[in-house]
């Protein structure tokens, strides 16, 4: 496995959740500390140049393992469940610009709380304007060589896929090869009764994993059970990128050295 951790601009919100702000300095910090990989949590496309990204991803030996994109929902509102024709318009050419950059770098697109919620309309109608925008996206996708990953969020969050096996459910209804699952450890101890078994009963779309402890800490500062969580992502032959996606407390640095001194110490077998 490899192990990345979640940044975003300088300017971004703080329920980005994220644990580096800045590109640049947050790569040379990612690559400091001993990550892996970064994941870039972003608001628009054009927030990255992708010459200027090419260039530290060389000079730090990172990769980048995904592009999120939790603040297009949070800063800017967009989501897939809604039904404006204008806002559904920006939000697809902002998923283009995203498979774009993934073109170039880490092949992955999340979809978090982009999805957007249901409230008190018919779910039906929402997952129909889902479902619609999902095969919008993974078509050009696919042109692209890009994967999108839809990531279960607790329910305080968003009121649309919650566990593994709604995702699971949805996503034989999207029915793309390039539609696949990024489960987050930390909404998986709120939503499913079972983190380990629903690991591998949802095996099959398994993709992409978010890590963070049961506070949303650095990993290792909860009450996570860590083994059974390697134990299943083993057993499912698991080899992808664990990603931090934690609160930077006490402070970024802080949390991230936690991250990579306990995952790399306790489960360093995991990534050698
Ligand atoms: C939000 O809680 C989260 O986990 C993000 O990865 C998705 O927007
Ligand atoms: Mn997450």
């Amino acid at each position: 496995m490899k192990l990345s951790v979640a940044i975003a601009g300088s300017e971004a919100m703080p329920n980005a959740f994220v644990v580096f702000r800045g590109v640049e300095e947050s790569i040379k910090k990612a690559h400091e500390l001993g990550f892996d990989g970064v994941e870039l949590a972003l608001k628009r496309p054009d927030e990255v140049s992708k010459s200027e990204l090419r260039k530290l991803l060389k000079e730090n030996n990172l990769e980048v393992s995904a592009v999120s994109s939790g603040q297009v929902f949070a800063a800017r509102n967009l989501y897939f469940t809604d039904e404006n024709k204008e806002n559904r318009k920006e939000l697809y050419e902002t998923f283009c610009g995203f498979i774009d950059l993934a073109s170039d770098f880490g092949g992955l697109v999340n979809i978090g709380r982009t999805r957007g919620s249901i409230g008190d309309r018919d779910p039906k109608l929402c997952e129909n304007l889902f479902l619609d925008m999902a095969h919008s996206v993974a078509d050009y996708a696919e042109k692209q060589g890009v994967e999108l990953i839809l990531e279960p969020v607790n329910r305080y969050e968003i009121d649309f896929i919650n566990n593994l096996d709604e995702c699971s459910a949805l996503l034989k209804k999207v029915g793309r090869k390039n539609f696949t699952m990024m489960p987050d450890v930390f909404h998986m101890n709120i939503e499913d009764a079972h983190i380990g078994e629903s690991l591998i009963r949802n095996k099959e779309y398994v993709r992409y994993i978010h890590f963070a402890d049961t506070n949303r800490h650095a990993p290792g500062d909860g009450h996570m059970d860590w083994d059974e969580v390697f134990n299943a992502l083993t057993s499912i032959g698991y080899d992808g990128w664990t990603t931090a996606e934690i609160l930077p407390y006490p402070d970024p640095e802080t949390a991230a050295k936690r991250t990579v001194a306990f995952l790399r110490g306790k489960y360093g077998k995991y990534y050698s």
